[in-house]
């Protein structure tokens, strides 16, 4: 990576102190790349696997459209275009979409918000491996020709195991979940990042435009995943064991994997969409010249897109049955939602009207995305329309919206951004004699290959199928679409050389060559390991800052930190909402571990698409002892009380506050983890009011006693860590209520599992049985956990990390705890009561 010499005279202030710093962030050569973990380094590990999937995926979709061009073509068989179709949707929202942003976060973010790293540096790099490891289990079917084959949806009961008999929706399921749960642990990590770890002094209604968008998505993520990873958990239960969540004959309900998909699926378009307004909100004022118009109201906007966004889910479903009532519900919902896409809109358009606009590559697709977006915008409106939907549903013309709008809110920012940011990553300006003829190229051939779809789909062509006879009149319509493919790649292609060619060939830049108005210029070009050699303190709104001015004087260290300590990565904690210093975060070193849990954790998803339980059990654990291992020499040995960091302020360390980011990071986890929760009562409750054939023949009885053991044990559990707790905060020895908390555990978890065992119908006979023995298992998986979590408790006051100061590890036991405790009373009293639910019901066909 390139130093900031340049920035400053030999043996000036800046060259001592990056000298200093250097050392303690940089990451290895060699082989010690692999231990990575800083987020510039890991955020163009992100971007860069995320544009080759983009292209794996974009060859796919060209093969869909060779197919296509001609009726009765035989380029491709039936089952091969189901796996291409698939395996193209599919890479590019899992493998491109949502790891680009990721990548766009993990990158740019801290950078933006006055951080010199995110909060948990290890946790990163493991997110992108299991990203990066995922992927190649995903595209590795594609090879060996049994990639997934029943679309991007996975709609059931085409995915379960009557219809899909091979391992085709198994590679879906688990490779997927297992890139999901890397997104969830990142967007949790963005969210404590966002809201802890910004410069001293930008308030919350202070940050970049770029920062809300971020912590909204990363929001919405944390809520949006799980109902997905729950579906895909049942779905996968049902084809390897024969629990029958969603086989009708035995009390499941296809159905219901719809719901649980577009409760994600929804939410899932705009996760994609708002960090690429993100980045439109914080390039567009600097390419036209004034501020953004509409700050408060875009942020009043994004937040209220978040939430309608988790309410229309629905429309999705218009053709499948649903009462009138709740189709002009969800129709009326659905139609809201342009409202604050609205607002964003037309916060841009003013800003660019009142501003100087720069005609340059980057507004180019600035333009571009206004174009395509609106357009698929309003087709989205239409959509929204139920009689209209009715007739469109599942045609080409639901195709051609999605397009519009995906490759418009995602394709032409992305570009836009490339060409904004690239000088940042690599010190050069583009060579602009091919942007221009590139970005024509992509425009008209996306123009053409999408707006056509419009038309085809009017004229009634269904969506997913592989050929067509010819005498639909879709001929002339088919070959232009795909002849505009062809154009729209020749573009993205002339795109990747022109972006080579600045790699290699173009003009130098020192610094902030757009006069840009936001902080990750303020450092030398190309960013530095440790980012800011000492952290802002930001006076006004942090985009509008002077980036170039102040770039020196933080090289020079007149900022926070501006100097080495202890050989700690150090960066500051501010108070959530009001910006002031708090606590000095002093982040985890490169380390091989997050690496080797994630290949462990793909042996785990190997084992278990390969059917050999036994060994997922054996690596699961060993995945589990890796987490515990990597956890054990965080934080600091000893009490340091406040320490100074600069301009006379002193806080001190993360482990000695209340409010250090790995409390945080717990609590979204299970708000995350509370969501998934959530969507398996509303499964368990949509079977019961809604699945054909309930009740079942045998009625259940569960054990009283048993269940009633089983919560007292949880509440004794949670009521020990809250003596551990207590006594640690005393200076006394807490061992001893942590091993009460242990034996009562183990009492649960063992309640749990012969409960499970006892489960009457058996949870293969009956949809009734396969719920209870699920919400019985969510009990004993969460004890399970917190006897890691003890287990961890003894292992780091063995080791001094745990004292009166440092009580961080105890109070996260006990958090964990009270939830397993709150959730397992509402899943025993659940379990207790649906023999008696099931008893009201009236026998249905
Ligand atoms: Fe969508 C299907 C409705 C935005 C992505 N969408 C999809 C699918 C994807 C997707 C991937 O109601 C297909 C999934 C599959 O495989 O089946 N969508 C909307 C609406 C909006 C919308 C109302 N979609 C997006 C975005 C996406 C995306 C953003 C990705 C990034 N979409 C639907 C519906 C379906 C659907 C149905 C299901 C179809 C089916 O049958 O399967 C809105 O967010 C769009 C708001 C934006 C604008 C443009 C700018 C606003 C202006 C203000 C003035 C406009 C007004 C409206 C007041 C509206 C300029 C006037 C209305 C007129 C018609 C003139
Ligand atoms: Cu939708």
């Amino acid at each position: 990576m390139n130093t900031p010499i340049e920035a400053a005279p030999q043996g000036s202030p800046a060259l001592r102190l990056h000298r200093q710093l250097v050392p303690i962030w940089a990451t290895g050569p060699g082989l010690h790349r692999l231990a990575a973990v800083n987020h510039s380094v890991i955020g163009v590990r992100f971007m860069a696997t995320a544009f080759v999937f983009f292209a794996i995926g974009g060859v796919l979709g060209m093969l869909t459209r060779v197919q296509l061009a001609t009726p009765d073509a035989a380029f491709m068989d039936s089952e091969t275009y189901n796996q291409i179709f698939t395996m193209h949707g599919s890479i590019l929202l899992f493998l491109f979409a949502i790891p680009m942003l990721e990548g766009i976060a993990v990158y740019l973010t801290p950078k933006m918000l006055g951080a010199r790293d995110f909060a948990f540096p290890r946790l990163t790099a493991y997110g992108y491996w299991c990203y990066l490891f995922g992927g190649m289990i995903l595209t590795g079917s594609l090879i060996a020709g049994v990639a997934p084959n029943s679309g991007w949806f996975m709609y059931t009961p085409l995915s379960s195991n009557v219809y899909t008999p091979g391992i085709n929706a198994d590679v879906w399921l688990l490779g997927v979940t297992f890139v999901e749960i890397s997104a969830l642990t990142l967007s949790v990590e963005i969210v404590v990042s966002i809201l802890k770890m910004r410069a001293p002094g930008m308030s919350l209604d202070r940050m970049p435009i770029f920062g809300w968008y971020m912590l909204v998505t990363a929001l919405m993520m944390v809520v949006a995943f799980p109902p997905l990873i729950l579906a895909s958990i049942l779905l996968e239960a049902e084809r390897a064991f024969g629990l029958p969540f969603f086989d009708p004959r035995r009390g499941g309900d296809p159905l219901l994997w719809q719901h649980l998909f577009w409760l994600f699926g929804h939410p899932d378009v705009y996760i994609i969409l708002l960090p690429m307004a993100g980045l439109l909100s914080t390039m567009i004022p600097v390419l036209a010249n004034r501020t953004l118009i509409g700050y408060r109201a875009i942020v009043v906007a994004i937040i209220a897109l978040a939430f309608v966004s988790f309410g229309i889910w629905v429309h999705h479903m218009f053709t499948v049955g649903i009462p009138h009532l709740a189709l002009a519900f969800f129709s009326a919902g659905t139609a809201i939602v342009a409202v604050p896409t609205a607002v964003q809109i037309f916060a841009w358009l003013a800003t660019l009207a009142h501003g100087r606009p720069r005609w340059n590559v980057p507004m180019l697709y600035v333009f571009g995305f206004l174009f395509t977006f609106v357009i698929g915008g309003l087709t989205g409106v239409m959509l929204s329309i139920v009689p209209f939907d009715w007739q469109a549903h599942d045609t080409y013309f639901v195709v051609a919206h999605f397009h519009y709008v995906v490759g418009g809110a995602l394709a032409f920012p992305l570009l836009a951004g490339l060409y904004y940011w690239l000088p940042l990553l690599t010190g050069r300006t583009a060579v602009h004699q091919l942007s221009v003829p590139a970005f024509w190229l992509v425009f008209i051939g996306f123009n053409l290959t999408f707006f056509l779809m419009h038309l085809t789909g009017l004229l009634g062509m269904p969506r997913r199928i592989y050929t067509y006879p010819g005498h639909e009149g879709w001929i002339w319509l088919n070959l232009l679409s795909s002849v505009g493919g062809f154009i729209m790649t020749i573009g993205f292609g002339l795109v990747v050389i022109d972006l080579l060619a600045q790699l290699r060939y173009g003009r130098r830049v020192r610094r902030d060559p757009w006069r840009a108005t936001t902080l990750e210029w303020a450092m030398p070009i190309p960013p530095a390991p440790y980012a800011f050699a000492s952290i802002p303190h930001v006076k006004a709104r942090a985009d509008c800052v002077a980036s170039g001015e102040l770039a020196l004087s933080l090289a020079r260290g007149e900022g926070y930190l501006g100097f080495a300590r202890n050989g700690w990565q150090e960066t500051l904690g501010v108070h959530m909402t009001s910006g002031a210093p708090e606590q000095l975060i002093v982040l985890s070193r490169p380390s091989y571990l997050p690496l080797c849990t994630a290949l462990a954790t793909a042996a785990t998803v190997l084992a278990m698409l390969f059917q050999f339980y036994l060994l997922t059990l054996a690596v699961g654990l060993l995945v589990a002892g890796l987490l515990v291992f990597a956890g054990q020499n965080a934080g600091l040995a000893r009490d340091y009380g406040p320490l100074p960091v600069g301009h006379g302020v002193s806080v001190p360390p993360h482990t000695e506050v209340a409010d250090a980011p790995p409390w945080l990071a717990l609590i979204f986890t299970l708000v995350a983890d509370g969501t998934l929760f959530t969507s398996l009562l509303f499964g368990t409750l949509y079977l019961w009011i809604s699945a054909p054939n309930w009740p079942p023949a045998a009625a259940p009885e569960p054990n009283l006693l048993l269940v009633l053991a089983s919560f007292a044990a949880l509440a004794i559990a949670a009521a020990a860590a809250r003596g551990s707790l207590r006594s640690g905060a005393a200076g006394r020895a807490p061992q001893g209520w942590i091993a009460l908390a242990a034996i009562a555990l183990v009492a649960a978890l063992a309640a749990a599992v012969v409960l499970i065992g006892g489960v009457i119908p058996p949870p293969r006979a009956h949809a009734l049985g396969a719920t209870a023995s699920a919400l019985l298992g969510y009990v004993a998986l969460h004890a399970g956990i917190g006897l890691l979590f003890l287990l961890s408790n003894l292992m780091r006051l063995a080791a001094g990390f745990i004292s009166r100061q440092r009580l961080l590890d105890l109070r996260l036991t006990r958090l964990w705890l009270d939830y397993t405790a709150l959730t397992g009373a509402v899943a025993l009293a659940l379990v207790l009561v649906l023999p008696t639910l099931a008893a009201i019901l009236e026998t249905r066909p």
